[in-house]
């Protein structure tokens, strides 16, 4: 049987789940997205992921047609109609379809989108060995103009950087914010291991507030792991003793060098280590 996407509270096959060509989601990028995972059923900190979403569409003056609470179930069934125990899931709120023009009051039905399908992560080496990312040259959007708290449908901005570091063969890329300092990676938050204590940008280096990134801290918190949100440069990362990535699609993801300088020794570090196995243990306690 085909994938069963979920259309506006309808199922349709994976070839026949379609939207309106003149969806302000298309035609503007007018809308958010959640991008989730599941692991033996059960999706991982759903509702942190749905009060992002529900706060991504408030703050771009959106209003999602249906109630946290149907979305909770609808993704639910959606996994459950497919069959899917370890599932990426990705939700999608678009402006709905309207006539041309900006004015989102030209539109008058948001259309809900849920997909659940098998996951594509990194490759497994990347794990073991750790990956090598640059600095793109793009800045992360300015807080002031799209706010990176927002997950929209507006993803040019991290896709021009994703461009920059698959250039220079690398499957990730750093971005810096406006002032020159580490904000995050175009898909994934980024940390630093330093003597012994995690560091992380602060929320008002302008990124997204992942929610790996908020379990990874909870995590140190556990473990009596020192962390800190603070403000990091590039130079911070030249020195650090450890560096890894977080996000819902790559969890969590050793880098062992930066704009072709080797953190530390170039291995994967003891802290990023356990951060990885207790992570696992997390997700499918
Ligand atoms: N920063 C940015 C810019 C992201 O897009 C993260 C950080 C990590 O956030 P979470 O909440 O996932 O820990 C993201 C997440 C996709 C996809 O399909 C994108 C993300 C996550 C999952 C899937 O492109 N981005």
């Amino acid at each position: 049987m085909s994938l069963q996407i979920y259309v506006a509270g309808q199922y349709y096959d994976k070839e026949n789940a379609k939207i309106s060509v003149y969806d302000h989601g298309l035609l503007y990028g007018d809308g958010v997205f959640e991008g989730m995972r599941s692991y033996s059923g059960k999706v991982f900190r759903m509702k942190e992921h749905l009060d992002r979403l529900y706060e991504s569409a408030l703050a771009i003056c959106l209003t999602i047609p249906i109630s946290k609470e149907q979305m909770e179930a609808d993704v639910n069934k959606t996994l459950q109609i497919n069959a899917l125990k370890d599932a990426y899931i990705r939700l999608v709120v678009t402006r709905g379809s309207g006539s041309l023009g900006l004015d989102p009051n030209r539109t008058s039905n948001p259309q809900v989108i849920i997909i659940a399908d098998s996951i594509s992560m990194y490759p497994e080496e990347y794990y073991q060995k750790g990956l090598k990312i640059v600095t793109a040259a793009t800045i992360r959007n300015h807080p002031a103009a799209l706010s990176s708290r927002v997950k929209s449908l507006n993803y040019l901005n991290n896709i021009m950087a994703k461009i920059e570091g698959l250039q220079a063969g690398c499957i990730e890329a750093l971005m810096l914010n406006i002032k020159g300092e580490v904000a995050e990676c175009t898909g994934d938050n980024i940390f630093i291991v330093k003597n012994g204590a995690i560091r992380t940008p602060s929320k008002d280096a302008g990124i997204l507030e992942g929610i790996t990134r908020n379990a990874i801290l909870d995590l140190a918190k556990s473990l009596g792991i020192p962390a800190e949100e603070v403000t990091l440069t590039r130079h911070d990362l030249f020195v650090s003793d450890e560096c890894f990535l977080t996000g819902s699609a790559a969890e969590v993801i050793p880098v062992v060098s930066i704009d072709g300088r080797t953190i530390a020794s170039g291995n994967v570090g003891p802290i990023t280590t356990k951060l990885i196995a207790e992570f696992k243990k997390l997700v499918h306690s």
